[in-house]
C-alpha cells in the first residue's frame, strides 16, 4: 500500500497527522501544499480532496483501487486502525479493544473543533507579522485580544481535566493514561503554534507541563522544525503587540 500526505507543516491538523504517521512506523510521501496561496482550492487538489483543505490522504492499496481522505481527525483513526504496530496505534486510540477509552478521545476531539481551534491565533498573527506597522495595533485589539479572551476558558477547562486525571505531574495527558492519545496530539499541536510565536501558560501550569512533554516526544520535535523557526522569526520582529502575557 502506497500512501501520500498532501499537507503542510505550518498547519497544525497537517502536524498532528504527520507527527502520528511517525509515531506509527507509517511510510508515507509527503506532498508539500501551498495552503496560504490558495493551493487547496486549485483544481488538481480538489480531485484529491474535494473539502479544498490539507491535509488529506491519498491511498493506493495494492489490490483495489485508490482512493483519497480529508480531514485530520479521520486520517489519524484510519491509520490508528490500519497500522501494521497494532500495539502502539491502540495506545493512540484504541478503538475496539477499548471503546470506552475511545469514546472519550473521540469527545475530546470533538470538543478541541469547537474550543482551541476555533480561538486559534495563528492565522490572525501571521497576518499582524505581513501587515504595515501602522494596522498591527488594530490587528491586535480587533482580532487578537477576542480570541484570546476565547482561548483562556478552553484552557481553563483543559487545566481543570489534567489535574483531575494525573496523579504526577511529570507526563500528565488528558484521560491520566501513561500514553498520550490522538486527543492530546490534536490540542497540543494547535496550542503548539502559539508556544512557537512566544506565548506561555503560567496561568495553567498542567497545561504548560503537559504541552512541555509532549513537544519533548522525538517526532514531535522534527515535524515542528518549520513552525518554531516561524514562530522565532514572528517574535523577534513584533512581539510587543502579541500580547504574550494574556494566558500567564
Ligand atoms: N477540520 C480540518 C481543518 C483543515 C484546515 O483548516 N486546513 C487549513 C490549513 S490549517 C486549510 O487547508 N486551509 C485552506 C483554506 O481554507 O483555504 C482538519 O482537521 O483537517
Amino acid at each position: 500500500m502506497a500512501l501520500t500526505l498532501y499537507a503542510h507543516r505550518l498547519s497544525q491538523p497537517c502536524r498532528a497527522v504527520e507527527i502520528l504517521a511517525r509515531e506509527l512506523g507509517i511510510d508515507y510521501d509527503f506532498h508539500e501544499v501551498d495552503f496560504a496561496g490558495g493551493e487547496t482550492h486549485t483544481e488538481w487538489f480538489a480531485q484529491i480532496n474535494p473539502l479544498e483543505t490539507v491535509p488529506a490522504l491519498k491511498v493506493t492499496p495494492a489490490t483495489s483501487d485508490t482512493f483519497s481522505l480529508g480531514e485530520s481527525q479521520a486520517i489519524m483513526i484510519y491509520f490508528c486502525r490500519t497500522a501494521d504496530n497494532r500495539d502502539t496505534a491502540q495506545r493512540w486510540y484504541p478503538n475496539d479493544a477499548d471503546t470506552l477509552t475511545s469514546a472519550r478521545i473521540d469527545q475530546w476531539l470533538a470538543w478541541h473543533h469547537a474550543n482551541v481551534r476555533r480561538f486559534d491565533m495563528f492565522h490572525h498573527i501571521m497576518n499582524l507579522h505581513l501587515t504595515l506597522p501602522m494596522l498591527k495595533r488594530e490587528i491586535q485589539s480587533t482580532l487578537l485580544k477576542p480570541l484570546q479572551d476565547g482561548l483562556a476558558p478552553g484552557l481553563a477547562t483543559l487545566e481543570v481535566q489534567l489535574e483531575r486525571s494525573n496523579t504526577s505531574r511529570a507526563a500528565p495527558t488528558l484521560l491520566g493514561g501513561e500514553h498520550p492519545t490522538l486527543a492530546d496530539l490534536a490540542i497540543a499541536c494547535e496550542l503548539y503554534q502559539i508556544r512557537a510565536v512566544g506565548y506561555t501558560f503560567g496561568r495553567y501550569p498542567h497545561v504548560q507541563t503537559w504541552l512541555d512533554a509532549l513537544a519533548e516526544r522525538e517526532h514531535f520535535k522534527a515535524v515542528c522544525g518549520d513552525i518554531d523557526a516561524q514562530g522565532r522569526e514572528v517574535f523577534e520582529q513584533s512581539g510587543a503587540y502579541l500580547a504574550l502575557g494574556a494566558f500567564g
